[in-house]
């Protein structure tokens, strides 16, 4: 009896103490569920607790509903202060349905601070760079993405409201959860003159009547009422400011992008981050996470702004094509002409504003929820592949994708039609592909992908420039003159400066000066071999280069006097290095 009620009292002890406990998240985080936006900050900020060191967290500004938007920064002190070093900037999440790139930050941000000091990659990575990571751009969306009912579409955009329809009111009919399961699910009614019938393979899906056949099914769209009595149903939802399409560079006006808000940077999130990037000087490479498709894209994002320089496309395809290869299914693509046009986007934003070199990848692609055997599998190369490997899987049929949420994750992602009394259309049915279905992949492959697409990141993390300057000849060629020969080297795809940036005068090339003794003459060392060198006109001791990727510049000076001088390299993307040597 005694011991029972022992047992009871310690049950009852830990009862109440249980509550009060709230779980803590641990390092290394896990990655075998979405995180929430809560749990996404508590990840941040366990990994920040974890390494105190390597990261600072802070938010670079307020969304709409007043969320901070938090940015972590990777950096080891110890080897230089962030804006001595190249920048990679990583975000995801614009789009507030789209929330892999919120994990794929979070593991990329697990994995090199887990990495540090175990794996020397890493580790190099690490001390030669600074990472600026935002998991989640639109934390409005992500916070409401989970917490509200929604379909695998809705809930994209800013929390900016706006009258859609022009009646006066705001958002005043938005999508309804009529059956209160979580999900923004299809409403269809029976109708002999509606334009679907039943899937004579699968009862539970619809096909588009063929000319002549008798229709069964009318599509009534996402489920809701008309909340407003106005005669139309769900047409004025939260917001339409798409947080990817109001950015300042090449904005257009709504009637030419619609989403764009009514002036550049019309989501007060949006503009405290791109104010956040430019005291980023140092960025030299962005890459942004969006779903869906399997593509890694670069721009130009609009035709009319011309193709980007030869020596960036040169760039791109590099570490394009690697990327192809560490996601396997992934293309590297052109945005305008492979997917479609788009005016104010952050990458036009990074590439012609901040001068950097720029990546979007929509990741996930329906092909890895299709149902189908080896032996069932398109040729490789037929038409019925390239469908397959279309950019917005419409090879995969729902036919194919039903069965895979059959099969493989036991019905989770589609919900089966259920009657239901609406007060507009009466005898209806509520059903088909859940919130969690369709952009993003079943939680059993998150590993995978946040895994790859944080390895692509690292590639290009790896390729930006890493220069060294090294003193090659020091001569005396006459009374009191020498000849000092200087090499600036950088064995990555990236120069210090891209040649976009170049074109357009975006900031200062990086600069080579000498101090300490009167220099003649110094110019740019054309052909070390045969003594050709264009000299400088004015100011010799001071000279402005690029480090071009996989190259060298190499300079001359003729310098008075003797004893010691040094040579001060200064670049936005290349970092900062010195060198002493003596004359004599
Ligand atoms: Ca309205
Ligand atoms: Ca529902
Ligand atoms: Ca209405
Ligand atoms: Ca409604
Ligand atoms: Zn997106």
């Amino acid at each position: 009896m005694k011991k029972i009620a022992g047992s009871i009292l310690l049950i009852m002890l830990f009862a109440s103490t249980l509550p009060a406990q709230k779980p803590e998240l641990t390092v290394p985080l896990r990655f075998d569920q979405y995180y929430t936006l809560d749990q996404a900050y508590e990840a941040l900020r366990a990994l920040n607790k974890a390494y105190p060191q390597l990261t600072t967290l802070e938010a670079v500004g307020k969304s709409e509903e007043g969320r901070p938007i938090m940015a972590m920064t990777v950096n080891n002190p110890k080897t230089g202060a962030p804006l001595d070093k190249p920048g990679i900037y990583v975000d995801g999440n614009m789009h507030g349905n789209e929330i892999q790139g919120g994990d794929i930050s979070l593991y990329l941000l697990d994995y090199v601070l887990d990495g540090y000091g175990k794996n020397p990659e890493v580790t190099q990575l690490v001390d030669r760079t600074c990472f600026y990571v935002v998991p989640v751009v639109n934390v409005d969306g992500r916070y409401h993405f989970f917490a509200d009912a929604n379909s695998p579409d809705s809930n994209r955009t800013l929390r900016i409201p706006i009258d859609d329809d022009k009646d006066g009111l705001i958002d005043e009919d938005p999508p309804d959860d009529l059956d209160g399961d979580g999900n923004i699910c299809e409403m269809r009614k029976k109708d002999p003159f509606g334009a679907f019938r039943t899937d004579p393979e699968d009862p539970r899906l619809m096909v588009r009547i063929k000319p002549g056949e008798k229709g069964e099914w009318t599509r009534l769209g996402d489920e809701g009422l008309d909340n407003d009595g106005d005669g139309q149903v769900n047409e004025d939802g939260p917001g339409y400011v798409d947080a990817n399409r109001t950015w300042g560079f090449d904005w257009a006006p709504p009637y030419v992008q619609s989403g764009s808000g009514e002036y550049p940077f019309s989501g007060v999130g949006v503009k405290a981050l791109a104010e956040w990037t430019m005291t980023k000087a140092n960025i030299a490479f962005v890459w942004s996470f969006h779903n869906n498709g399997g593509m890694i894209l670069r721009g130009p994002s609009r035709k009319g702004l011309g193709e980007y320089p030869a020596q960036d496309v040169a760039v791109y395809d590099y570490l394009g094509k690697q990327g192809e290869r560490i996601i396997p299914g992934y293309r590297y693509l052109l945005s305008w002409k492979d997917l479609y046009t788009t005016y104010g986007d952050s990458g036009e934003w990074a590439t012609q504003t901040l001068g950097a070199y720029f990546y979007c990848a929509e990741v996930f692609q329906g092909e890895s929820e299709a149902f189908k055997g080896v032996s069932e599998r398109p040729e490789p190369g037929s038409r019925r592949e390239e469908a397959v490997r279309d950019i917005f899987s419409e090879g995969i049929t729902e036919r194919e994708r039903i069965k895979f949420s059959d099969n493989v994750v036991q019905g989770e992602l589609y919900k089966p039609w259920k009657p239901f009394k609406h007060p507009e259309y009466g005898d209806i049915e509520i059903g088909g592909w859940v919130k969690m279905s369709s952009r993003l992949g079943a939680p059993f492959m998150i590993k995978d992908l946040v895994h790859r697409n944080a390895m692509a990141v690292l590639f290009s993390a790896k390729n930006v420039p890493e220069v060294s300057l090294e003193v090659t000849e020091v001569k005396a060629i006459g009374a009191n003159l020498f000849r000092v020969r200087t090499r600036l080297a950088n064995p990555k795809a990236m120069p210090t400066m891209s040649y976009l940036a170049q074109k357009n005068n975006l900031y200062p090339k990086d600069m080579l000066k000498v101090s300490g003794a009167k220099v003649v003459a110094g110019g740019l060392l054309v052909d070390p071999y045969r003594d050709q060198v264009v000299y400088k006109k004015y100011r010799p001791e001071l000279q402005f280069l690029v480090v071009p990727g996989f190259g060298k510049v190499e300079h001359q000076f003729l310098i008075e006097g003797k004893g010691e001088v040094t040579l001060r390299y200064e670049s936005r993307h290349g970092g900062k290095l010195a060198k002493t040597v003596k004359l004599e």
